[in-house]
């Protein structure tokens, strides 16, 4: 612990806080723009600083990047730091395109709410301006213009991601944050993982807008609109209303898109229990391959996240053997809307038009590929992030907060807590376990409240041994047998696990992996995190497994809707299946 004064104030703070951390913990507020705790303190925008009166120094201090120290004496808002932060800013404003009326950050800008901070009324420093070509992928719209150099982006996608796709090029005046060689995104191993998007405090990097599809398509009378949130929107959705993270808010979600005219109000959640029959008896088919000593690529990875498919499909494409041939959840979910239940209405699949709200970014260029088709149409037309949704709810003029709490429609709405927990790193894992483990044993799996402990958390990398015994007697060649799992969600922990498979070396059998750390619940395209975003991730995933826990039925196998699909459609794994709810990654 060290003493310093700040603002003639006494204050104590932890050896090796910065300036900036002391002020904070004694309740001293120091304007910032680039500095994200533990993720990015770099001291690019310099709106930090202050004056170090002792020891006295030449120049003014980025607080973000200088060591507190006993004795230190600091002025962090007299006339000399506040005009210096003043011109600083209006520095960074004279190369801003400052189309705010029309910007998707308006009222929601950090660069924004700064300059009224700052009492910044002018820019008196215009001058030449470069116009920068606005850069436009199925998933990201990255528009330079905006772009004020925090270099958030670059830390993020370097350090947290390690895809390390934006650089900064050029300098002074020249400097522009670009993907290598000024390259299109679209034309580099970007995994379209959004994080980099939830971080720009501008509107420089957002995600590619579906909003105006959908709305023509539900002015559409010819178009059958079916829409399905994933598992993640309904702790978020509530975060774009003001409501605190954490808050679950699934009843107003289904209400609110009752009012937006979507014909049916579906849930992703049901395509994930779909999902863990589909891909549960896909491990269980590879598994009984490998103990009856014949051959099947194992570890089998979860492929859940498109993000996670473009990251190994571009740096570990030798390995696509080992990802479940399972589209993912709201992919398989539209393929189902599109046949069976198209059949149902007597429609065509052509007629019928799919819009899926997602937590994630990566969804966008998921539903465009060529393998997510079926007769000639997409699965997915449509992909709206949770923010996206958020604005279409305010255009409307639907009051979120003062709706009633209403449910999914039928038949594709019910769901059991096994599909709520796919929004959370760790929880596909546990929703397959929960019916892979009672269908080896006839038992439930042996851990409190259902929750696989070992991997519940938000570490790197969690693993578990789950041990086979009295199994049942068609399972006998299992018994004994200790099943290793792993859980990741990043491409930091994704790469390790894979360089481990690659150097033949992985012990595990099942391995699931998230592309956005923490899993959905903070992927790309959730609301920007109004606090810290460890408390939020933290909050959210809570959220999470509350509402598992309120279901009564939490057993994907359990759910009587998808059994009752089952019944017409066929067998997990039976040729409808793979022909419409299967596909295989080549690249
Ligand atoms: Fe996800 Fe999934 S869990 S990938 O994070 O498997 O986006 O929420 O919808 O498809 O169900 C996202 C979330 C989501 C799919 C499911
Ligand atoms: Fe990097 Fe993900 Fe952003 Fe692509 S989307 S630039 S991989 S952070």
């Amino acid at each position: 612990e060290i003493k310093l004064t700040i603002n003639g104030k006494e204050c104590t703070a932890p050896a090796g806080s910065t300036i900036l951390q002391a002020a904070e913990r004694n309740g001293i507020h120091i304007p910032k723009l680039c500095y994200l705790e533990g993720i990015h303190q770099y001291g690019a925008c310099r709106i930090c600083v202050v004056e170090q009166i002792n020891p006295p120094a030449k120049n003014l201090q980025a607080s973000c990047m200088v060591e507190a120290r006993n004795g230190m004496v600091i002025e962090t808002n007299n006339a000399k730091v506040q005009e210096a932060r003043k011109t600083m800013y209006e520095l960074l404003l004279s190369n801003h395109d400052k189309k705010c009326l029309t910007c998707a950050r308006n009222q929601d800008c950090e660069f924004q709410a700064l300059g009224r901070e700052l009492g910044v009324e002018e820019s008196p420093y215009e001058g030449e301006r470069d116009l920068r070509p606005i850069d436009v992928s199925e998933s990201l719209t990255r528009d330079p213009n905006k772009c004020i150099l925090c270099r958030r982006c670059v830390s993020v996608c370097n350090k947290i991601q390690t895809t390390s796709i934006l650089t900064a090029e050029n300098r002074g005046f020249q400097t522009v944050i670009t993907p290598a060689f000024g390259l299109p995104i679209g034309n580099t191993a970007c995994t379209y993982c959004g994080q980099c998007v939830v971080v720009c405090p501008v509107g420089a990097l957002k995600e590619t807008s579906h909003k105006d599809r959908v709305l023509r398509a539900i002015n559409d009378p010819n178009k059958h609109v079916v829409v399905q949130p994933a598992p993640a929107v309904r702790v978020g959705i509530g975060e774009c209303f003001g409501l605190p993270a954490g808050t679950c808010e699934t009843g107003k979600l289904a209400a609110a898109l009752h009012r937006m005219g979507f014909d049916d109000v579906f849930d992703t959640n049901w395509g994930a229990d779909l999902t863990i029959l589909e891909e549960g008896t896909e491990f269980l088919e590879r598994f009984r391959a490998v103990l009856s000593g014949g051959v099947a690529t194992l570890p089998m990875m979860t492929s859940c996240s498109p993000g996670w498919i473009q990251f190994i499909e571009h740096n570990y494409p030798e390995h696509l053997e080992n990802l479940s041939t399972c589209k993912s959840p709201h992919q398989m979910f539209g393929a189902v809307v599109k046949s069976y239940y198209a059949k149902k209405l007597g429609k065509k699949p052509e007629d019928m038009y799919v819009v899926s709200i997602m937590p994630c970014t990566a969804k966008k260029t998921e539903c465009a590929r060529p393998e997510m088709q079926n007769d000639g149409v997409p699965n997915v037309d449509a992909v709206l992030t949770t923010r996206e949704l958020g604005d279409m709810i305010k255009a409307m003029g639907i009051n979120f907060l003062g709706l009633p709490e209403e449910k999914f429609d039928d038949p594709l709405g019910f769901s059991t807590g096994a599909a709520d927990i796919f929004g959370v790193t760790g929880g596909v894992m546990e929703a397959a376990l929960r019916t892979v483990y009672e269908i080896i044993t006839g038992r439930e799996l042996p851990f409190p409240n259902l929750h696989v402990s070992p991997i519940v958390g938000l570490e790197e990398i969690r693993e578990a041994t789950i041990k086979l015994e009295n199994v049942k007697p068609e399972w006998r060649a299992a018994e004994g047998f200790e099943v290793k799992i792993a859980v990741t969600s990043g491409f930091a922990g994704a790469r390790k696990l894979m360089e481990q498979i690659k150097e033949g070396t992985s012990p595990y059998h099942f391995i699931e992996v998230m592309g956005c750390p923490g899993g959905c619940i903070t992927g790309g395209g959730q609301p920007r995190p109004q606090e810290d975003i460890n408390i939020v991730r933290q909050k959210r995933m809570e959220a999470i497994y509350g509402e598992d826990e309120r279901k009564v039925v939490r057993k994907s196998h359990e759910n009587k809707s998808l059994m009752d699909f089952y019944k017409e459609w066929g067998e997990p794994g039976c040729h409808a299946s793979h022909e419409y709810l299967h596909t295989h990654y080549v690249k």
